[in-house]
């Protein structure tokens, strides 16, 4: 690589097949851990570490049009795998170039932390100090480009590079939006917050819990059930996950698929998914709650003065809606030039 600095290893990460890439500094990093009782940071993994190369890849929007959650479930897979890929030879070659780099695990947890909820850095709270986001009502981080529909990882060094500076504008609409809400099959939507155990029924269909409760079924079952439970669909699950990881984890795109953010759901998924069949009363009457108590200043958990840094510190100031203004200019444009392009060659 040519002189290193901050914009090379971004460009040469997008090169290698990034879709966003930012930088944050392990200082930072070191200094806001996103529960500072479970301290996520980068010292604790290395005490050498300088940077953070924080890189998102985006889920094909494709998938969220289908009929069934599998095609969701199958593409994570692979975009987890590409994204692996890519901070793998981004180390190699800052490491070839002279700085010790290794890539954090995107996907597993730490067996020490909360058991075994959290990882070992927290990649949503990287992308948000790299400035590539901001945390939603839900608590994924929503990129002004493709929303939530990404996947991030850290690539750590011992290399000093520029960082970048988190967005200040919440990119999130709110409570006045809650599709996400509105669409959680496990009411596991708070404010600004998550309830993990409910999301993992949906999120997890045959992930750690799963497995250790099916054995602690069997263990106490008759021997006749024994038999039937070791034929089960549960069994079948947990094949399918060793097989390609499939149903492990991943298995819930209803947040994802609804959420109004990023270019990718004004060109491919406000047909399909403007309709949410899972909205219930109940469910707008608590979006509703959650806004009235934002608006009187309520004191709410996930937007404490901790958190605040990560969801967008100057609140909502309409980036969705400039975002489908720019996107629709564009549209129109594209189909002028197309029409030009048919007169021309109709003439020639
Ligand atoms: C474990 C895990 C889960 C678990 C538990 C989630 C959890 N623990 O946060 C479950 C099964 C619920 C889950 C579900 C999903 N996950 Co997940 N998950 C992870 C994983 C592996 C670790 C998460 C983690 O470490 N969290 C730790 C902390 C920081 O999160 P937290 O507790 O919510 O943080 C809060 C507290 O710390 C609190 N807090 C902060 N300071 C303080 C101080 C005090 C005093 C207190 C009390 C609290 C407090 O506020 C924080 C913000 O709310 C990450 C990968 C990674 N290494 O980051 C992927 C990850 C978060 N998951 C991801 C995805 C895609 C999903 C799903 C969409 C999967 C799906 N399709 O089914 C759902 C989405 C659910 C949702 N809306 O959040 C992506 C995120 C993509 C995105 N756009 O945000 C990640 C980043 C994986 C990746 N490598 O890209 N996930
Ligand atoms: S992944 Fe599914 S269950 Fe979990 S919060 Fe999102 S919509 Fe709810
Ligand atoms: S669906 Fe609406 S409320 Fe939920 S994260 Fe997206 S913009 Fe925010």
């Amino acid at each position: 690589m040519p002189e290193l600095n901050a914009e090379r290893v971004k460009s040469r990460a997008k090169e290698l097949g990034a879709d966003l890439v930012g930088i944050a500094s392990a200082a930072t990093l070191n200094a806001f851990p996103p529960d500072p009782r479970w301290p996520q940071t980068p010292e604790r993994i290395s005490p050498y570490c300088k940077s953070v190369i924080v890189l998102v890849q985006r889920i094909p929007a494709g998938a969220f049009r289908c009929k069934t959650n599998v095609p969701v479930q199958y593409i994570d897979m692979l975009v987890l795998r590409k994204m692996d890929k890519v901070a793998y030879r981004l180390a190699e070659e800052l490491e070839d170039a002279g700085h010790p780099t290794f890539v954090t695990a995107a996907q597993e947890t730490d067996w020490s932390y909360k058991r075994a909820s959290y990882g070992r850095l927290s990649t949503r709270h990287l992308g948000v100090e790299a400035g590539l986001g901001t945390l939603g009502l839900e608590v994924n981080i929503l990129t002004p480009e493709f929303g939530p529909r990404v996947y991030l990882t850290g690539v750590l060094t011992e290399l000093e590079l520029e960082a970048d500076r988190p967005l200040t504008e919440q990119v999130c609409i709110g409570e006045s939006c809650s599709r996400c809400l509105h669409s959680c099959p496990a009411d596991a939507v708070l404010h600004f917050g998550i309830d993990k155990r409910a999301c993992a029924t949906e999120a997890q269909e045959f992930g750690f819990s799963t497995i250790l409760q099916f054995f602690e079924r069997f263990i106490d079952a008759p021997p006749r059930e024994k038999e039937q439970m070791a034929r089960s669909r549960d069994v079948y699950g947990f094949w399918q996950g060793l097989l390609r990881v499939v149903g492990s984890f991943g298995d819930c795109p209803r947040c994802l698929a609804v959420c109004p953010v990023g270019n990718d759901y004004h060109a491919h998924l406000a047909d399909t998914q403007k309709a949410i069949p899972e909205k219930t009363p109940e469910k707008v009457a608590l979006g509703k709650s959650y806004r009235d108590n934002r608006a009187q200043g309520a004191d709410i958990a996930g937007l404490n003065d901790w958190n605040r840094r990560w969801v967008g510190p100057e609140g909502y100031k309409g980036m969705v809606a400039r975002q489908l203004q720019e996107f629709k200019k564009t549209q129109q444009q594209r189909t002028e030039e197309a029409l030009v392009a048919a007169d021309e060659r109709g003439r020639t």
